[in-house]
């Protein structure tokens, strides 16, 4: 059997090797149509290899569903080897250079050994992840009936500690941020007091954000259902909003795309956000129904292109404390995990690169004079421009995969890991 590291330079230098005519054929021509627009195609291409988003740590095991779960072969079985999936992925894309870790799912033991382990991959640590919506074996009061909005003050204070203890967590390995989601609510009319809720909230994230470190920001991510089906104490942007204001300069608001009724208009949500210079940025996944976490781009791509559109204009703009934390949050029940979060992180630089070829003087103008149908044409685009040889450019000149899917499977990472990583995975994760 032959087995190549797929992280190997010289591995994928000569994966890539075959590419180069028809890439440098493909790079050209857009080159002259962009130019045509009045476009420089390098200035693009620089933009997208400067583009970054996190893995999440739980991504690279399969999720599965409240239904069941199909582990893949050669799962990880610790956050050590999360690390190395991850960093498969960061060499063949060139654009993840962060996992983001979600405690207690990620089993610490040794901090300075896993901080090491990161940074011999190449990989730094993005936001700490807290989860008070399940229970662990060893703890003492039940989220059963909500954590941080929970009835009882012990329970409120044991998920104010768990979420300190990941903040300490994040500072032993270099991260900057804390996410907080919870899956507090009712599930029926008359369970909890709706603005007694949202009060009991925003105490107990007074003590979280008190722990905050100076240069650390808090994301507070909002969700619209799920496990609580009626009211979710932190529903919506409005809510996330308010709590972000209530707490001061470092708490900010996380969009995860599958947190909203459908046909929600997500990017309005994204403009909205910047002007309160309240976003703090993106759990990254697309969805058809609710919040099903599929990849990235993968069912409505032009959505995904309008939301990087508000962040293209905003960072035009200069938008103040305009900052936002890339990350993706998916959940691969029949996919190999690997080459999810690969095809996820490209759709991201997709739909950047569409933004950021759009004619932007253009579309102004014809805002200004009221031409609508122009005003869409003109948008609209670049996101039907093939911007695909940018982005293997963009790969090929950081020592990236010209084709991250095709170099990773002839590596044949995938059955190395499932002989090295003998044994039933039974890792936390899922959608979150
Ligand atoms: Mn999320």
């Amino acid at each position: 059997m032959g087995f190549a590291d797929p992280r190997d330079a010289n591995y994928i230098a000569s994966a890539n090797q075959p590419h180069g005519a028809n890439l440098a054929s493909d790079y050209q021509h857009l080159g002259e149509l962009l130019a045509r627009r009045g476009i420089r195609i390098d200035e693009v291409t620089r933009a997208v290899s400067q583009f970054k988003v996190a893995i999440p740590s739980w991504g690279v095991g399969t999720g599965g569903t409240r239904f069941g779960r199909f582990p893949g072969p050669g799962e990880p079985r610790n956050v050590f080897e999360k690390l190395e999936d991850c960093s498969v992925i960061s060499k063949l894309t060139g654009a993840t250079p962060t996992v983001s870790l979600h405690l207690p799912w990620d089993k610490i033991d040794d901090y300075p050994a896993l901080r090491e382990h990161g940074a011999a991959l190449g990989l730094g640590f993005d936001a700490m992840n807290s989860n008070t919506f399940q229970d662990q074996a060893d703890q003492k009061h039940s989220y059963k009936y909500g954590s941080l909005t929970h009835t009882d003050a012990a329970t409120r204070a044991q998920a104010v500690a768990h979420n300190i203890d990941c903040i300490d967590a994040g500072r032993k390995l270099g991260s900057k941020a804390l996410t907080v989601w919870i899956g507090d609510g009712a599930n029926f009319p008359g369970q909890s007091h709706l603005g007694r809720t949202f009060e009991r909230y925003l105490e107990s994230q007074r003590q979280i954000y008190a722990a905050l470190p100076d240069d650390w920001r808090m994301f507070i991510e909002h969700k619209m259902y799920e496990p609580a089906f009626y009211a979710t104490v932190i529903q919506d942007w409005g809510s996330s909003l308010m709590a972000a204001k209530e707490l001061g300069p470092k708490a900010f608001c996380l969009v995860d795309l599958g947190h909203h009724a459908p046909n929600v208009n997500i990017e309005m949500i994204v403009a909205r956000l910047v002007h309160a210079q309240r976003l703090g940025g993106f759990h990254f996944n697309d969805s058809k129904y609710g919040d099903d976490d599929l990849d990235a781009g993968s069912i409505e791509p032009f959505r995904l292109f309008l939301v990087f559109n508000e962040l293209v204009e905003a960072e035009l703009a200069k938008a103040p404390n305009f900052d936002p934390a890339h990350m993706l949050d998916q959940s691969h029940n029949v996919t190999d995990p690997i080459e999810s979060l690969m095809t996820s992180a490209i759709e991201l630089q997709r739909a950047y690169a569409q933004a950021l070829i759009v004619d932007r003087p253009a579309l102004h103008e014809h805002r200004l004079g009221n031409d609508v149908l122009m005003a869409a044409q003109t948008l609209k685009r670049g996101f039907t421009t093939d911007v695909s040889p940018i982005l293997a450019q963009a790969r090929s000149l950081k020592g990236a995969a010209v084709d991250p899917i095709a170099a990773y499977r002839k590596s044949g990472y995938r059955a190395r890991c499932a002989q090295s990583r003998p044994g039933k995975q039974s890792l936390g994760g899922g959608i979150v």
